[in-house]
């Protein structure tokens, strides 16, 4: 069973993640993974912290000369910016710094003010470094690895951004494989190129109103199997999982499998997806469907088709220019706290969550064609493929 946590505060020391249940066997290197960390600083609409950091990977444990060996892995993605929050950060000693100054005015929006409640804090600092998305980069180190784990298996896939605020990409057009090539030449990740500068133009008015923007990005997977998942039980399907796994990411309000919401004005024929044969053995089996509005899952087991996941985002709750809120110190109304912030996070959602999912199948890749070994893993995958492409 593959499983993984992360820990770390956002001025922290770093931010790691141990990833257990891995086989051993797969070859990889530094590069695999800083560059999916690289990917996640970029985007128009970052603030000030990218400039600090350079995101790369410590390798602590589970790997030797280039291999990882089965047991559980552990990364760090050092903060440089901790230099300057030793203080403030301090494990052992209480701050007297000049950040040492209390958080008590919580952000609507933010973990800010029930984590405080609910953990008897009564600085909101305490609960705001955990809960900041600096995390992320520790998923997706954690991702990288999975990733690397699917290339194996000929399963790959992509992220970009459909939507900024109001601006929506034409991109159903776009196929799969031609999302990563397009969506690099794109400051925001979107490969609409007319869609992706009026997001551009849309967060630059956002920073300049001193606002804050979310939107939705959209992941393909191409190249899985038919049958991971199962609808058996509801904690093993594959829908719920992936679901589970976007819904934990910062600032995620809403997630989409196939035409999702926006099928929910179609009648059942203009809404499934009709079936043929195809002769041409292929890893999802000799059967097609005509068109894919389901995402890729049937009765949340994979088809073989194309997943696709969209994901929506929030604004950021740090606002600029401040929304009311209470001082938790004073009980008098308030201006939630200023924190250095981003103006627009959605290109960087669009690589974490094709981490997060890389992540969430690589462990139903696991849990099928299972072992100790990625070979091992291999020849219950051909085994499998040879069986259902005999249906
Ligand atoms: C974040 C606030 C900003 C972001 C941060 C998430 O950090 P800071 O408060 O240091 O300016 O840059 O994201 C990252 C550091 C990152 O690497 O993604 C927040 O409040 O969630």
């Amino acid at each position: 069973m593959l499983r993984y946590l992360t820990a770390g505060e956002s001025h922290g020391r770093g931010c790691f993640a141990i990833l257990d249940g891995f086989p051993a066997g797969l070859h990889i290197q530094p590069d695999d993974i800083n560059f999916w960390l690289a990917e996640r600083q970029k985007g128009y609409g970052r603030g000030g912290r990218q400039r600090i950091e350079k995101d790369e990977v410590d390798m602590l444990a589970g790997v030797r000369g280039g291999y990882t060996l089965g047991g559980p892995i552990l990364m760090a993605v050092w903060n440089r910016d901790f230099k300057n929050w030793t203080d403030a950060m301090d494990p052992w000693k209480p701050s007297t710094g000049p950040r040492a100054v209390k958080v008590v005015q919580p952000r609507p929006g933010h973990a800010d003010l029930v984590g405080a409640i609910k953990y008897e804090q009564d600085d909101c600092r305490n609960i705001l470094e955990r809960a900041s998305a600096r995390e992320t980069s520790a998923r997706v180190a954690a991702g990288a690895l999975c990733r690397k784990l699917l290339a194996e298996f000929g399963v790959d896939l992509a992220g970009h951004v459909i939507q900024i605020g109001p601006v929506i990409a034409k991109t159903d057009k776009v196929p799969s494989q031609d999302i990563r090539k397009l969506s690099m030449k794109s400051q925001v990740r979107c490969c609409d190129k007319e869609a992706g500068a009026n997001m551009v133009a849309v967060i630059k008015d956002c920073k300049r109103k001193k606002d804050s923007v979310g939107g939705v990005v959209e992941t393909r997977v191409w190249g899985l199997p038919l049958g991971l998942g199962t609808f058996t039980q509801w904690d093993r399907k594959l829908d719920a999982r992936i679901a589970q796994a976007m819904m934990s990411i910062q600032a995620v309000k809403g997630v989409e499998v196939g035409i999702g919401f926006r099928g929910a004005n179609r009648f059942g024929s203009k809404y499934h997806d009709e079936i043929i044969r195809e002769e041409k053995a292929r890893v999802g089996g000799k059967y097609r469907r005509l068109t894919n509005n389901l995402g890729g899952t049937e009765g949340s087991m994979s088809t073989g088709e194309d997943m696709i996941v969209r994901v929506a985002k929030k604004p950021i709750s740090t606002l600029m220019k401040p929304l009311r809120t209470v001082n938790i110190e004073t009980l008098e109304p308030a201006l939630a706290v200023l924190e250095r912030s981003d103006t627009c996070a959605v290109p960087a959602l669009a690589i974490i969550v094709e981490a997060s999912i890389a992540i969430v199948l690589a462990e139903f890749f696991i849990e099928k064609f299972g072992g100790d070994t990625v070979a091992e893993m291999k020849r219950n995958f051909d085994s499998y493929v040879a069986e259902t492409n005999k249906r």
